[in-house]
């Protein structure tokens, strides 16, 4: 879904130029000052909306050095390798991806720069995941002059695996440059031998464009250019709202499919793979389901609630269609926009429509299990007839709702059934606990999902290039 505010960013505080009295002046400058110094990201104290939040991890987090230090020895880090690599080789940070938001969110720009790297034939430089604070298990402290305790942020390599995360590419692209970490970028790259690269120059000629055509316009920009080492800005607020290389509105917009065909096939979707350890934490988790071997007679259903009960209702007022993956048109239950409303503002019944396909009840949940587990057996060339008698919940919803819904599927004839909720995760199991559900949901035989996740999406994503089929990919 899109975010109902815009992440902050650094660096994007300018003074106004007023011309007005002293005194005016001067308070304004305090008010920057006591900004820096209280608010701003990397100033000496932070100020926290929520106080009191609940659902949190009690003790410290995770600080994951081992997963760092892994990354800091991978093997590509070595500035003697000849040409594509080392410090001859050709390079591109993406500074302008998205930071502070949904892990979703993150990733699916994250898998897109990868490809574009890799299509550009420059090393990708791969980034710490930079939380959402509201999302990070734990609290984060009113004040600390702890860097990571004030932006919580995670290895790439805990989340996911495969070359975006600094794996190998596999033998046909042998030749091509590995990814690298932020901090042998830097070394390779020094400031003075980066050619920076700002959104604003680029952007706007291609905001209304197609995905492939935003694509093609930066890679023949980053294939031609001859500098080595290449970073790209993101345009300073307000000049765009959203300065990523594939932005918002592309991913909420139909114009994302024309990448559906080579980014499916692309090494980076092919050799994306699931982290050691979200796998540990899937692993540990799994005689919850009988074992190892019960995924062939699971479905998964993502049941976003929470604050998806207020996202709907936005959702529905500016009448928006399904995102990214989930638009595709060969996938069942396709949501087309009823017609009727106007800006900002829909009519009832179709509002009604948003709320029964964004925010299912109970009742509505069981059917649709029952008529997706029918549709299988009807239709599916891989299942063979396997019967279902396992459901996994994937969901942000707890208590007593839940334990209802339980209850209601159990009566409905599935004999085990499990939630995000029952799962056993140590500290650093927890931090990634998103990312192991999507990984159950993806071996799942069939996937019921909201069609404006990108949560949902990003699961969509890996079952197609699993090579599963269409029937086994849903949406409420
Ligand atoms: N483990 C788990 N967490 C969830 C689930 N749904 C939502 N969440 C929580 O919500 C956070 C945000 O979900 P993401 O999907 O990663 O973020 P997003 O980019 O906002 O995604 P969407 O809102 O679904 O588009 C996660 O980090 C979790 O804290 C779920 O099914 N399982
Ligand atoms: C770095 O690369 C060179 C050239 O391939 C190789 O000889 C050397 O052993 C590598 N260094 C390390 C630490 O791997
Ligand atoms: C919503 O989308 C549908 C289909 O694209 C269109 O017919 C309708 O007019 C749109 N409504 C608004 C309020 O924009």
């Amino acid at each position: 879904m899109l975010p109902r505010w815009r992440p902050t960013s650094t660096k994007e505080l300018a003074p106004p130029a007023l011309r007005r009295p002293r005194r005016l002046l001067l308070s304004i400058l305090i008010a920057i000052v006591l900004f820096w110094v209280f608010v701003q990201p990397n100033g000496l104290f932070f100020y926290r909306r929520e106080l009191f939040p609940k659902d949190k991890r009690a003790g410290s987090p995770p600080r994951f050095k081992e997963q760092w230090r892994w990354q800091e020895s991978l093997p590509q880090h070595n500035t003697s390798l000849p040409y594509p690599e080392g410090k001859t080789g050709r390079y591109i940070k993406f500074s302008n991806q998205v930071t502070r938001l949904g892990w979703n969110n993150a990733l699916n720009e994250i898998l897109m720069n990868a490809h574009l790297a890799y299509a550009s034939e420059r090393a990708y430089v791969f980034q710490d995941y930079v939380w959402k604070p509201e999302y990070y298990p734990w609290a984060i402290p009113f004040m600390t002059f702890d860097r990571f305790r004030r932006w919580p942020h995670t290895p790439l390599s805990a989340l996911i695996a495969g070359p975006t995360a600094g794996g190998p590419w596999d033998t046909d692209s042998s030749h091509m440059p590995r990814s690298v970490t932020e901090k042998y970028f830097d070394k390779v790259c020094p400031p003075s031998e980066r050619r920076l690269i700002n959104t604003k120059d680029i952007k706007p000629a291609i905001n209304e464009a197609s995905g492939i055509v935003i694509f093609e316009t930066w890679q023949r920009l980053l294939l031609s250019a001859p500098e080595r080492c290449i970073e790209i800005e993101a345009a300073p607020w307000p000049a765009e709202s959203y300065p990523q290389t594939f932005d918002l509105y592309l991913w909420g917009s139909e114009r994302i499919l024309s990448l559906w065909d080579s980014f499916s096939k692309s090494p980076t979707s092919r050799l994306l793979a699931t982290s050691p350890l979200v796998n540990s934490a899937v692993a540990r988790n799994e005689h919850l389901f009988g074992g190892g071997d019960s995924y062939d007679r699971m479905m998964a259903m993502h049941i976003r609630r929470g604050d998806f009960k207020g996202a709907c209702l936005e959702l529905a007022r500016w009448n928006s269609t399904f995102y990214s993956w989930n638009l595709l048109p060969f996938l069942p239950d396709k949501f087309t926009p009823p017609p009727g409303g106007s800006w900002g503002s829909n009519t009832p019944e179709n509002t009604a429509v948003y709320l029964e396909r964004c925010l299912p009840s109970s009742e509505d949940i069981v059917w649709k299990a029952r008529r997706a587990r029918e549709d299988l057996a009807r239709h599916s060339t891989q299942t063979h007839g396997t019967q279902l008698d396992v459901m996994y919940l994937l969901t942000n919803e707890e208590g007593e709702w839940l334990d209802a819904m339980k209850r209601l599927l159990k009566n409905d004839g599935w004999s085990t059934v499990v939630t995000s909720r029952d799962l056993a995760l140590n500290d650093e199991q927890a931090v990634v606990g998103m990312a192991v559900d999507m990984d159950i949901a993806r071996r799942a035989a069939v996937f019921i999902g909201n069609g404006w996740s990108s949560f949902t999406s990003n699961i969509v994503h890996r079952r197609l290039v699993d090579g599963k089929e269409p029937i086994s990919i849903r949406f409420w």
